[in-house]
């Protein structure tokens, strides 16, 4: 199944590994462990993000390796974890101009943009599928540590929201089962990822959940991060994150909405997480973004008022309500 890309491995010389822009635990982790794989499988290899690295990814073993060099002229590009190529910013010229390039993803929104595309549309994380190309590489030469496995691993933990989304499968259980089989701490994975709020972060989710707001019957939730809120808590936007899902958790909620305020003015960033009764997505979509069934994001110009009165709208378009 995975032949032509252990081709296209044997065969080239430089190898390039991105992830996407505001980079998450399944990008990093699924383009670190396959980092690591293919120095292990003897390759040249190099892994970009256009992003800076934020500090809760830094337990991820190999994150210093990131844009260690220049974009170089690569004969094979592997994209992770990225529903479009787009999301690849910088380094998007880069990938354009591989001899080879090749998608590895899960999103359901992926449109094959590569050469050779290992696409498993709705599964939990793309470290489940980076999971089995791995697997697919370690056969020809042995390439699949410890460290491999505990990079997947973080990816699929924080991708799954520790397996509780709906994308969570049985396939999803065993490829975490066969994941502990080798050594490393999982339990301090998930107590990273889920568990450690940094005190700013509490602070900043205390200000913004006291003031919530509540549409159709509780139906709708919505909490609002402003530029305000960040300089008054030494926060930053990667502070945002998760906050949303306690809003989503709330008896009767359907969809949470978190609307953050950007520097530049007028422009704002949206996640959406829902019930699984719900289409994040479809949301999303109608303001031009992306996404998964239950969690969502686009971004939206415009007055905050209006942009508030746009999503409640789609919102409840969406609901039927
Ligand atoms: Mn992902």
């Amino acid at each position: 199944m995975y032949r032509d890309f252990i081709n296209a491995v044997q065969k080239a010389n430089i190898v390039s590994i991105i992830s996407h822009q505001n980079p998450d635990g399944d990008t990093c982790g699924s383009a670190l462990a396959l980092y690591r794989a293919l120095k292990l499988f003897g390759k040249q290899v190099y892994i970009y993000c256009d992003s800076v690295i934020k500090d809760s990814l830094t337990v991820l073993k190999g994150y210093e390796n990131y844009n260690a060099s220049e974009a170089v002229k690569c004969d094979l590009a592997i994209a992770c974890d990225c529903a479009d190529a787009d999301r690849m910013g910088v380094y998007l010229d880069m990938y354009k101009k591989a001899r080879i390039k090749v998608d590895i993803d899960h999103h359901k929104t992926n449109n094959n943009y590569g050469n050779i595309n290992i696409i498993e549309a709705g599964v939990s994380a793309t470290c489940e599928v980076m999971y089995k190309v791995i697997k697919a590489l370690d056969e020809v030469k042995p390439c699949f540590d410890d460290t491999v496995a505990e990079l997947l691993y973080s990816g699929l933990v924080t991708d799954s929201g520790g397996f509780t989304f709906s994308s969570v499968s049985s396939q999803t259980h065993a490829i975490a089962s066969e994941l502990k089989k080798y050594n490393f701490d999982s339990s301090a994975i998930c107590e990273h990822f889920l568990k450690n709020v940094p005190f700013n972060t509490f602070r900043l989710r205390a200000r913004v959940w006291s003031q919530a707001k509540f549409f159709c019957d509780n139906k709708i939730g919505m909490i609002v991060f402003t530029q305000q809120d960040f300089k008054e808590t030494s926060t930053c936007p990667d502070n945002t994150e998760g906050a949303i899902n306690f809003i989503r958790d709330i008896e009767g909620v359907e969809v949470a909405v978190a609307i953050t305020e950007l520097e530049s003015k007028n422009s704002f960033k949206v996640s959406i997480r829902t019930s699984d009764r719900v289409d994040a997505s479809r949301i999303t979509m109608i303001f031009g973004g992306g996404g998964h069934k239950n969690a969502a994001g686009c971004r939206i110009s415009g007055f905050f008022e209006d942009v508030k009165d746009k999503l409640i709208k789609a919102c409840r378009d969406e609901l039927g309500v």
